[in-house]
């Protein structure tokens, strides 16, 4: 038997790694650990002041992360329901019982439906590398699964951006700190991607005004010097606008132009018609506003624009992103540092970090791609009747779709029916675990090893695994291998190492010096002006301001604005006259996640409703009253929270309800996405969170008068 001496019991070491969140920033953090007896145990995390970007800060909400590791309502072995589907309970198995379970139960259907009746459905519960996706790809191609297209998240502002420039690549966000100019449009920096805001602060403690463009007043924009306010939706009217101003007033870069685009003439002759008075009545922001900001944007060198998500939730979320592209092309603001546009830095990673090398085509069973189902319409998949096979087992890790996904109560209505079975791999009791047939234990961000490839910055993260798994978690990675060998698989790529993985993907990057630092720049140049010299990969090798790709496939060769079917400015309104905005509002919430924990859900206050004071008033609803918020989807139980006049974060016409609560901090089991839309956006495989129509109205109805004697 050996006996630790105290001061050995007390060891502590430190632990590099990067925070895996679904998020721009992916900041670097230190674990200390103490090896605790023969069970070391993460006593500290702290952000990793060398970190180039994130330097030491982390955010309320990972601040708390070890909490959320070793919190009591992890997950942390596999169980098999025993109650109702949605009642969330379940029994303790051992893992070979459940991967047996898992194993008979895919095969049945699989023979009995074909294998496109499995469909497998994550989302970003993790970005990391190999635990975000990886051999999951594998194992679904060879199982011949069907495939999910699409995504709830970025691929529509990309496709946007590519219509118009043949590529995603934008600039680096870290050099909006060069600008003389900062347009923050549709995204809410000081929120979702509160590490930049110093970058922006630095531009304007030099001079550079910051203007955000939201249809809300969020934190980012009451910063801001300026802040132009559209009715959701509209921001194609506001740029056409803009593009009239600046080529009216001669504030366009013709040699830039001439050199490395085409259809400019198009394009003017198309927005000679957006006058600012045209555009005012389409978005609501004031003729002189919007003309001064257009002045602004087009004689100031450089202007940056910096977007990320929140308008790709549209209806016509990549129009917004192919016409946001035409700025900063007729401003020649491609050719400086500090100007351009940036988005997601994702597509930087590729030439690095190269995860195709995960998909693995030459497995399907019979040579051809299975069938493919948007993940936006899970709902629809799980109850449609005709589908043919209809889907039959449903296997879930990294995501919480009860919750996230659009038009959540037709998801959970999927999830309840008796003969699906559905398997989710958690850490956390989630509303989806609720529905689930066999939950299988996931390991988080210290207990397993990943590499980070950010969104928000150029910095590479390393993970190393801090600590053993809590519990009998597993990395996802881990998952696939044991399923794989279940399923009696002898494939050697389904069982590759992470070590193997890891090593797989990347290419040309400095490994060691990653694992060591925690951190490594990607391989690009420090001056990082991707278009100064024009070279777009697209057909006429220039950017398409009028674009033939885009007219052949029906959405019009040059931007135009285009009302929703749904939300502002729809017909619907007529019926569901308030547009709904359920964007994520919460420092301590990542979406879904965190919301239920301690610290978190219980600091931000019950899940309401913001109305304007006018919409209030015309339903007789006040301040604290509670409310019915509904459409033809579903109808919420919400206190109301109604602000004095012109303090509200919405303009009359507009509400909001934050999302990221699940359905027992609702008063009525629901949750935002309920009301959701499922329509996809017109092109690039995204959704219309943000169009949707509503009608508020007072739950509990005054106390009638008297009857008059
Ligand atoms: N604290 C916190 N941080 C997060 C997250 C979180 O849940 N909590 N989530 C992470 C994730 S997954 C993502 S994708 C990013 C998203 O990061 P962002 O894209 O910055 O955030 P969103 O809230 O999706 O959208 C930004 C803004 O778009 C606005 N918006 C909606 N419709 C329109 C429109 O038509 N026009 C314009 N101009 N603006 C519009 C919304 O009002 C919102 O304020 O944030 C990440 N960071
Ligand atoms: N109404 C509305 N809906 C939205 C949005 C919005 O703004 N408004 N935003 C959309 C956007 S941009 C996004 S990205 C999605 C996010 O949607 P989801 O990705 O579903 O978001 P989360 O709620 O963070 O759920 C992630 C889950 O993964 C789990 N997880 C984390 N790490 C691991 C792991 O290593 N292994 C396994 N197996 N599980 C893990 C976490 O515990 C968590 O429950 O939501 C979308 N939905
Ligand atoms: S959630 Fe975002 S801001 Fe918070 S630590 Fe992770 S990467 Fe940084
Ligand atoms: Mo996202």
């Amino acid at each position: 038997m050996t006996v630790l001496e105290p001061a050995a019991a007390q060891r502590q070491r430190t632990v590099r790694g990067t925070c895996h969140h679904d998020c721009p920033d992916s900041c670097g953090w230190l674990v200390t650990v103490e090896d605790q007896g023969l069970r070391p145990k993460a006593v500290r995390l702290r952000g990793n002041p060398e970190h180039p970007y994130s330097a030491g800060e982390l955010c309320p909400k990972v601040n708390r992360f070890l909490e959320r590791v070793y919190s009591p309502h992890r997950i942390r072995f596999p169980m098999i329901r025993t109650g109702a589907k949605g009642e969330g309970e379940f029994r303790r198995a051992t893992w070979s019982e459940a991967l047996e379970l898992v194993a008979a139960r895919l095969q049945a259907v699989s023979s009995e439906h074909g294998a496109e009746a499995i469909m497998p459905w994550s989302s970003a519960g993790t970005q990391g590398l190999i635990q975000g996706s990886s051999l999951d790809r594998r194992l679904f191609a060879r199982l011949g699964a069907t495939r999910p297209l699409g995504s709830m998240c970025g691929l529509t502002a990309g496709a946007g951006m590519e219509a118009t420039m043949g590529s995603r690549l934008g600039s680096d966000p870290l050099d909006v700190r060069h600008a003389r100019m900062v347009m923050l449009w549709g995204t809410n920096t000081k929120l979702t991607n509160r590490h930049l805001w110093p970058f922006v602060e630095e531009a304007r403690a030099a001079g550079a005004p910051v203007v955000v463009v939201d249809p809300l007043r969020t934190v980012t924009a009451e910063a801001a010097d300026w802040h132009l306010q559209p009715y959701p939706g509209t921001d194609v009217a506001l740029m056409l606008g803009m593009l009239h101003v600046i080529i009216r007033d001669g504030l366009v870069d013709h040699d830039y132009v001439h050199r490395h685009t085409q259809g400019f003439d198009e394009l003017a002759a198309h927005v000679a018609s957006w006058s600012p008075q045209r555009a005012s009545e389409v978005t609501g922001v004031d003729p002189s506003d919007l003309e001064f900001i257009a002045q602004l944007y087009g004689s100031t060198t450089p202007a940056f624009i910096r977007t990320l998500i929140g308008p790709e939730h549209r209806e016509h979320g990549a129009m917004f992103f192919r016409t946001l592209a035409c700025l900063p092309a007729v401003t020649g603001n491609w050719r400086h540092l500090g100007g351009g546009l940036a988005r997601s830095v994702g597509s930087w990673n590729g030439a690095f970090v190269d995860d195709s090398v995960f998909d693995a085509p030459h497995l399907w069973p019979d040579g051809r791609a299975p069938r493919g189902i948007n993940v936006n319409h899970l709902g629809r998949a799980l109850t449609h009747e005709r589908l043919d096979p209809r889907v039959m087992a449903l296997v879930v890790w990294n995501a919480n779709p009860a919750v996230t996904a659009p038009r959540s109560s037709l998801v959970r209505r999927g999830l309840a029916r008796e003969d699906l079975f559905t398997i989710v791999s958690e850490q956390f009791p989630t509303d989806t675990v609720r529905y689930a047939d066999v939950v299988l234990p996931a390991t988080t961000q210290v207990e397993h090893v990943d590499v980070v490839p950010a969104w928000g910055h150029l910095y590479l993260g390393w993970n190393d695994a801090a600590i053993p798994p809590v519990g009998e978690a597993v990395p996802n990675t881990e998952l696939w291998r044991r399923l794989a060998g279940a399923m009696g698989f002898t494939e050697p790529e389904l069982f590759a190492s992470d070590e193997d993985l890891i090593t797989q993907a990347l290419t040309g990057v400095d490994v060691e010096a990653l694992r060591r630092d925690g951190f490594v720049r990607l391989p690009v140049p420090e001056d990082l002006r991707p278009w100064a010299e024009g070279g777009f990969p697209t057909a006429s090798g220039r950017i398409e301001l009028s674009s033939p790709g885009l007219a052949a496939r029906g959405h019009g060769a040059l931007p135009e604005y285009r009302a929703p079917q749904e939300g502002w400015g729809s017909a619907v309104a007529e019926r569901f006259p308030l547009a709904l905005l359920t964007p994520k509002l919460h420092t301590r919430f990542l979406n879904s996640s965190y919301s239920p924990l301690p610290g978190h859900g219980d600091r931000e206050g019950a899940p309401y409703v913001e109305i304007d004071a006018a919409d209030a008033e015309r339903r007789g609803v006040a301040d604290g009253d509670r409310v019915r918020v509904y459409n033809d989807r579903a109808s919420l139980d919400l206190v109301a929270r109604v602000p004095r006049s012109g303090t509200g974060r919405g303009r009359p016409g507009v509400v909001v309800v934050p999302f990221g609560w699940w359905r027992h901090q609702h008063a009525d089991d629901s949750v935002a996405n309920d009301l959701t839309s499922d329509t996809l956006a017109d092109w690039g495989g995204g959704v219309a969170y943000y169009d949707v129509s509503v009608e508020v109205e007072l739950t509990v109805p005054a106390v009638s008068p008297e009857p008059e004697a």
